[in-house]
């Protein structure tokens, strides 16, 4: 039986949370299922612990992830004198920018004791933080979250389990990607085995993925605007700053295509840059079984993620086009050096 993981920072962590009372749970500038799980879960495992707390994120929760019951307990303010932060699912600066940069009240996040719990393999850029607990084996933020509770025997709720096996489910795509490993099942395991129901989580995920017919027929037109490099092998698309103003509070554009890009016969690699006005350029970057690569495309521009699934973030103004082919370049000699 695999067991679950067991960390040397267990103990630190421990009386950390045992000597706060306020607590702020951070979540990155990217929510995703796993990172707003992880928030819900921590949240409910410190009010357990008879903590105040807080969830912060630094733009708004997207209503696809409105199925996780606590997404409108995300705020973008901070109201709490917190005596400890936890940042989840980033070990990257460049990904809470928003909340110390742009939000209203910039908050300060090297003031106070932080934790940071994550699984990314890219090394962190926050040096600031009083514990760093990342283990890049887990496939979820919550895998690590679930092994530390079950070490240190935090109590869990049947929020935090649902939370904990959504965001499982979330990050690994119902359990079927390439970074699920034997703990990763044998967590969900546990969980279900102490009440969670998987079909329930599913079903209440899928009524909230509906869209809207004005948002099918732009699925429609990104469909139509793919283009292909290299034999097909990559997958690129290109989203304007009108379309991400009208279309973001609806739907995050590039998740609408990005799986269908990935499954394009010959495809090994799907990118998708979204422009921003004042030279701001994102992308988000998926490979397939077999291309290990995403990671390492996305560190050649600065930014990181795991070997299938990454993405970057540039503000430094430089030419959209150019950097496109330098990234489609890129992206070619990676995949020619898989080969
Ligand atoms: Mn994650």
């Amino acid at each position: 039986m695999a067991n679950l993981a067991s960390y040397p920072q267990a103990e630190q962590i421990k009386e950390l949370l045992d000597s706060s009372s306020k607590v702020l749970i951070v979540q990155p500038d990217n929510p995703d299922g796993d990172s707003l799980g992880s928030a819900i879960a921590i949240e409910q495992i410190l009010m357990l612990m008879g903590k105040e707390t807080e969830i912060i994120c630094g733009i708004k929760i997207p209503s696809y992830l409105a199925y996780l019951p606590g997404w409108d307990r995300v705020s973008q303010e901070v109201s709490i004198n917190f005596d400890l932060a936890i940042l989840l699912d980033t070990s990257s600066l460049s990904l809470i920018e928003n909340l110390t940069n742009n939000v209203s009240q910039p908050i300060s996040l090297r003031k106070k004791p932080l934790i940071v719990i994550d699984h990314h393999a890219t090394s962190s850029t926050i040096d600031y933080a009083t514990i760093s607990l990342v283990d890049p084996e887990a496939a979820a933020t919550s895998q690590v979250i679930y092994a530390l509770a079950k070490q240190l025997n935090l109590e869990l709720n049947n929020g935090a389990r649902n939370a904990l096996a959504a965001s499982i489910l979330s990050d690994t795509l119902g359990l079927t990607t390439e970074n699920v490993n034997a703990q990763t099942i044998y967590t969900i395991a546990e969980l279900v085995d102490s009440g969670v129901s998987l079909a329930d989580l599913e079903s209440t995920r899928r009524s909230y993925m509906r869209k809207s017919p004005d948002l099918m027929h732009y699925k429609g037109q990104l469909l139509e605007r793919i283009s292909y490099f290299n034999n097909d092998r990559i997958a690129v698309l290109t989203i304007p700053w009108p379309e991400i103003e009208r279309y973001s509070p609806l739907y995050n554009p590039p998740m609408l295509v990005l799986e269908d890009m990935r499954f394009t016969t010959g495809t090994d690699i799907a990118i998708v840059f979204k422009i921003y006005p004042q030279g701001k350029i994102t992308a988000k970057i998926r490979s397939n079984h077999g291309f290990p690569i995403a990671a390492k495309l996305a560190e050649s521009f600065g930014g990181g993620g795991h070997d299938y699934a990454s993405g970057f973030k540039l503000t430094d103004g430089r030419d959209a086009d150019q950097l496109i082919n330098d990234v489609i370049s890129k992206a070619s000699h990676l995949l020619d050096n898989e080969d």
